[in-house]
């Protein structure tokens, strides 16, 4: 279902599950700043989720307060999984739901990286 978006987090949502090592994830990469690892339901032949280590609802909530070394952080941690990847000559696509109109379901900020094949005009 989907979630508002909004305040406030829910440190049980799965991907907070994830960041604790509670539940098991695939993992892509990881430093101090942000978490990668495939998604459970991929919807291209390569469809990683990054996502910041801090507690963030959405983008709204990310954009809006986090600090600057963790904005510029996890920006930098998106690019480099996308090169890990090896998607940076292919090309990729990002995404991020945020609110019930765009149908975000997990309450904890994270980018959708799609690759590894031509993709449609539109994803997830
Ligand atoms: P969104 O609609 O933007 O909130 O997308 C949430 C994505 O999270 C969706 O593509 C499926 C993925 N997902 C949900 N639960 C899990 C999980 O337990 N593990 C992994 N790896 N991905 C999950």
């Amino acid at each position: 279902m989907a979630v508002s978006g909004r305040g406030p987090y829910d440190p049980q949502n799965v991907f907070a599950k994830i960041l604790r090592g509670e539940i098991p994830c695939r993992r892509v990469f990881e430093n101090e700043y942000a978490l990668a690892f495939h998604d459970i339901a991929p919807q291209a032949p390569v469809h990683v989720l990054v996502i910041p280590k801090g507690p963030y609802v959405s983008f709204a909530d990310f954009s809006q307060t986090a600090g600057e070394a963790e904005i510029a952080g996890f920006t930098r941690a998106v690019g480099h999984v996308a090169a890990l990847l090896g998607l940076e000559d292919s090309g990729y696509r990002l995404l991020a739901n945020m609110g019930v109109t765009a149908g975000q379901e997990v309450p904890h900020f994270h980018v959708h990286l799609f690759g590894g094949a031509a993709l449609g005009p539109m994803l997830h």
